[in-house]
């Protein structure tokens, strides 16, 4: 295994070379001298159905591909991480999720303790709980049964369960009500909250750290509210349970430990949608489903141990990814389901992937003279071809895209799921091949406007096909992403388990707080436009008319 920066990788070098013809090659002539390219190019597992024929790449690509892979040394690293061994180097930890998804009869042992075993007896709490609220055998400080349910978390303990949510709406209880609070701005509580009776509301306080500003200023936010309605500090006890591993805090938070769910510092926050941080997700769509959705995962996660890589579908995401990135500098991926209910995976994939591998240096510390994480981006489908797709098409910024779709629809209604299906379909040919000059002329196109409806194609696409959206081909499109990101780290060979890059805006806000809060803090010792910025704030904050006056 190489420890060396990328681009002293042999299989790099050659890929270098090699990359000099592809960045000439259109997709068109490489459909048109291979007729087996879309059946050949494609692989499956977990329940998905990936396409990558209509990326830049021919056979030589490939294997040139795998054998960076190999020379980086991806199977050993996700050995090391399956292993529970401390792959977080910066953080000195393990990045375990996959332990959060292996089914209760496995063992895994990380140092001198049955993590799986750890996992299960957070679950069966979980299930107990998720159950009694959503029978109503837990009931409200009145008495009342829980109607709503208000996740307050951010970031990592945000993005996950709002994501999940949506997409499994379909499979949810729908005589509760979910929210989801995450931004310090109070609009997002107060609106969270405006029609809901405290009497028959639980809050979950989600944090890992409990730590977290926003989470905390919103969480005594709504302990406020509850207790101006309820009247009685009793009343916290039957609507406020917490998901963190911080027990002492949360003690000191006003919450009983027996109504925190716990997990592990080896579960980072992007990838803590399947531990106790899924507990939003668990009331809304049962144990049962929530166990499927687990089960997807682990499907995926075997895959990724097992499938010989040129057959791996989170090997071929993250190598393509790698590819687009460093060798046909393109530096930005859309995401675009084309599905309703996962409108929120996009954000959600923001943060998996930039948080994980928008990083500047190895894991040694080392800076890098090489690109690495894309930004990634999107909207769902059908929506977006009718607002950024010209970009996509004809922009002067070629950006590579993942279109996300399943066969079959949940809301089967008249011809709307064979309309949207073919959107995709049509969407991933016209970027690939485009429209040639001659092709516009031949339609009869007035002679002013060939140029204009001309399309160049050679646009890279990723068409992936699940049969339905269901709680184990969500959790095993999570994964693919998941084991992705992870691909793409090992061969930059960065940490993609820490975040350093949030810290220091995290301890500057801390630091400008007071200055802005408190017009007897005298002294700005800033920059002069921080200082004017500060000053500007304290001045208008007590000017003017406010809402309630
Ligand atoms: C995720 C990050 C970050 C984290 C939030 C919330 O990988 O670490 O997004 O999830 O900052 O942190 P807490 O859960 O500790 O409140």
């Amino acid at each position: 295994m190489s420890s060396s920066s990328m681009r002293e990788r042999r299989a790099w070098k050659l890929l270098h070379d090699h990359a000099t013809t592809m960045v000439a090659a259109h997709l068109r002539d490489l459909f048109a001298t291979d007729p087996t390219r879309g059946t050949r190019l494609r692989a499956e597992g977990a329940g998905w159905y990936l396409d990558f024929s209509k990326n830049r790449v021919n056979d030589e690509t490939l294997s040139l591909l795998m054998a960076l892979a190999r020379e980086s040394g991806l199977i050993e690293r996700r050995d090391e991480m399956f292993r529970g061994e401390r792959v977080n180097t910066s953080e000195d930890r393990a990045a375990l999720h996959v332990a959060l998804r292996m089914p209760v009869n496995d063992t895994l042992v990380v140092e001198g303790r049955d993590v799986v075993a750890e996992v299960h007896a957070v679950l069966a709490r979980m299930t107990n709980f998720a159950n009694a609220v959503r029978s109503g055998a837990w009931r409200g400080h009145t008495g009342r049964p829980i109607k709503n349910v208000v996740n307050v978390g951010i970031g990592g303990s945000d993005l996950g369960p709002v994501m999940a949510y949506e997409a499994l709406r379909a499979y949810s209880g729908r005589d509760l009500t979910f929210r989801f609070v995450s931004n310090v701005d109070a609009t997002d509580l107060v609106e969270a909250l405006r029609d809901l009776d405290a009497a028959e509301t639980l809050f979950i306080v989600a944090s890992k750290t409990f730590t977290t500003h926003e989470t905390l200023t919103n969480a005594l936010s709504a302990r406020s509210w509850l207790l101006a309605q309820l009247g009685d500090e009793r009343a916290v006890a039957r609507h406020f349970v917490a998901v963190s591993t911080n027990v002492r805090a949360v003690e000191a938070f006003g919450i009983d430990p027996a109504q925190m769910f716990g997990f592990w510092d080896w579960v980072g926050g992007r990838y803590s949608m399947d531990s106790a941080i899924g507990l939003s997700t668990m009331l809304a769509i049962g144990p049962e489903n929530f166990n499927e959705l687990l089960a997807g995962f682990h499907a995926l996660d075997q895959h990724f141990l097992q499938a010989p890589l040129e057959e791996n579908l989170p090997v071929l995401m993250g190598m393509l990814a790698v590819w687009n990135r460093e060798f046909l500098n393109l530096p930005t991926v859309g995401v675009m389901p084309y599905d309703q209910y996962l409108k929120r995976l996009p954000a959600y994939l923001q943060q998996l992937t930039m948080e994980s591998n928008g990083k500047h240096v190895s894991r040694e510390g080392v800076a890098l003279d090489y690109p690495t994480g894309a930004i990634y981006w999107g909207e769902p489908g059908t929506n977006a071809q009718h607002s950024f797709y010209q970009l996509l098409h004809q922009g002067s910024t070629i950006v590579p895209v993942d279109l996300i779709a399943f066969a079959r629809p949940l809301n089967p209604l008249g011809a709307h799921h064979d309309f949207l299906s073919a959107n995709v379909v049509a969407q991933a040919r016209a970027l690939a091949f485009g429209t040639t000059e001659a092709e516009v002329r031949a339609e009869g196109t007035p002679e002013h406007v060939v140029a204009h409806r001309v399309m160049e194609g050679n646009r890279p696409t990723n068409v992936l096909v699940g049969e339905q959206l269901t709680p184990r081909a969500l959790g095993a499109l999570v994964a693919l992403y998941e084991h992705s990101v992870f691909t793409q780290g090992v061969i930059w060979g960065i940490d993609s388990f820490d975040q350093w890059g949030v810290e220091l805006g995290k301890e500057l806000a801390a630091r400008i707080y007071p200055a802005i809060a408190d017009e007897a803090v005298p002294l700005l010792d800033f920059d002069s436009s921080t200082n004017a910025l500060i000053a500007r704030f304290r001045e208008r904050r007590d000017q003017g008319a406010t809402r309630d006056d």
